[in-house]
């Protein structure tokens, strides 16, 4: 009981906004269109290789008028990859520090984006060309109120038309449109794709941007294999206003993590054209695009404010017009003012307009300054220095108690507890 208060006493205090955004139920009614992105990291979006753009079709939506488009979100993932983004992105939570959430507390209760849409008349699905159990997915989905999981079995998949872990995204995404359109509207649909992942091997004839040269395959083959999924997307988008689903949706693209480990590093900073990968670049690397497309907007923008994963939820239920009044997110809504103002990993490191903080230092985002008195820096600090060094301090408490009554909430399955009909009669 006393862990359940104190979590709804934290939230209460820093992390809940008081005010709406001006994009407050700019997606009522309509379909939730999402794309879950496997392994897209930020610093190929409008990038180049050998001369040509890496993710065209991306770079020209974000573009649009009606797209926003967040460029600096992080992926907050831990052991669990796609599981964690997955979680992370229904729920507001933190995923665990060691072993996958979907796994370990697959059974627990939750109060999922799907079960609180449900009431607004929403049905959500999962499309995934892969076997239902992977994750244990077919498991937590039923615990996160997800009505129908599109796996494996519902799609043609032969050996002509799958690579690596199974169906390409482009066979994938065309497969999937009948199902689209059987559906009841409105619908929460994510998207996840398989053909962007490690290792990044390709068929010969789906390659149409040659790979890097460097002494990393996996980097040079990243591009290709990029390259190939914003084809998909793409297509998928094209299909979609064939079929008039593309005006009464809002997309949403969003990279769910890294795909090339710091352990291409040397290669990476020969394409990032860099001395050396910082400890300040690791975490920056740590960036995925997050892509917000409402049709008919025309007012989109690039946003540059420090996001990440957690704010997924509140950001999707704000868009909705839902008011998820007793709900208890970590995250803010992307769009309104008043957010927490940082962004905490699942390591522990965090990211502030003023910081970033890893590895137990702390650096003055921008210009890279290590602050504070460290084995680097052996001078006494100034007045004004340790002012930085306080600010820096006071968040990183916040994020060590955020992600200890997050662990706190799954490790307890506190949800159990608690009665979400407020939420439910919020919204009536
Ligand atoms: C597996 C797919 C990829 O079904 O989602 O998972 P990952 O290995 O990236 O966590």
């Amino acid at each position: 009981g006393n862990e359940l208060l104190e979590v709804q006493e934290y939230i209460e205090e820093n992390v809940k906004q008081k005010m709406k955004s001006d994009l407050y139920g700019a997606a009522k009614g309509k379909n939730i269109i999402f794309i879950n992105a496997e392994s897209l990291q930020q610093f190929v979006i409008n990038n180049e290789v050998n001369g040509e753009e890496v993710t065209p079709f991306l770079n020209q939506l974000i573009k649009d008028e009606d797209t926003y488009y967040f460029d600096n979100f992080y992926e907050q993932t831990g052991q669990g990859n796609t599981s964690d983004s997955e979680f992370l992105v229904e729920n507001s939570l933190y995923p665990l520090d060691r072993g996958a959430v979907f796994f370990t507390h697959g059974g627990n209760e939750y109060n999922a984006i799907s079960e609180i849409i449900d009431d607004a008349g929403y049905s959500s699905y999962v499309f995934h060309s892969n076997n239902k159990s992977f994750w244990n997915r077919d498991q937590m989905y039923v615990s996160l109120g997800i009505d129908h999981f599109f796996g494996e079995e519902a799609y043609d998949v032969s050996e002509d038309n799958a690579i690596g872990w199974g169906l390409k995204d482009k066979p994938f995404f065309e497969q999937s449109i009948p199902y689209l359109q059987s559906i009841e509207q409105p619908f929460y649909a994510k998207f996840i794709t398989l053909t962007n992942h490690f290792p990044f091997d390709m068929d010969e004839s789906d390659i149409s941007l040659e790979p890097y040269e460097s002494n990393s395959d996996v980097l040079n083959n990243y591009f290709p294999a990029v390259r190939y999924m914003d084809e998909a997307i793409e297509d998928f988008f094209i299909k979609l206003k064939e079929t008039g689903l593309y005006e009464n949706s809002v997309f949403v693209v969003m990279g769910d993590h890294i795909g090339v480990s710091a352990n291409h590093n040397k290669a990476l900073s020969m394409y990032l054209d860099k001395d050396e990968i910082t400890p300040i670049d690791q975490v920056e690397l740590q960036r995925v695009p997050f892509i917000v497309h409402i049709p008919g907007n025309g007012k989109g923008k690039v946003i540059s404010e420090v996001t990440g994963q957690i704010d997924v939820k509140p950001t999707l239920l704000s868009l909705l017009g839902i008011d998820a009044v007793d709900d208890i997110q970590f995250g803010n809504d992307l769009f309104a003012d008043n957010r927490k103002g940082y962004v905490a990993l699942r390591n522990g490191d965090f990211i502030s307009k003023k910081f970033i903080y890893t590895n137990g230092s702390c650096y003055l985002r921008g210009t890279g300054e290590l602050i504070g008195v460290s084995e680097e820096k052996d001078y006494v600090v100034s007045e004004s220095e340790h002012e930085l060094v306080n600010a820096c301090n006071e968040i990183n408490e916040k994020v060590t108690t955020e992600l200890r009554l997050s662990d706190d909430l799954i490790y307890g399955d506190l949800f159990r507890f608690i009665n979400f009909d407020l939420t439910k009669k919020a919204n009536q």
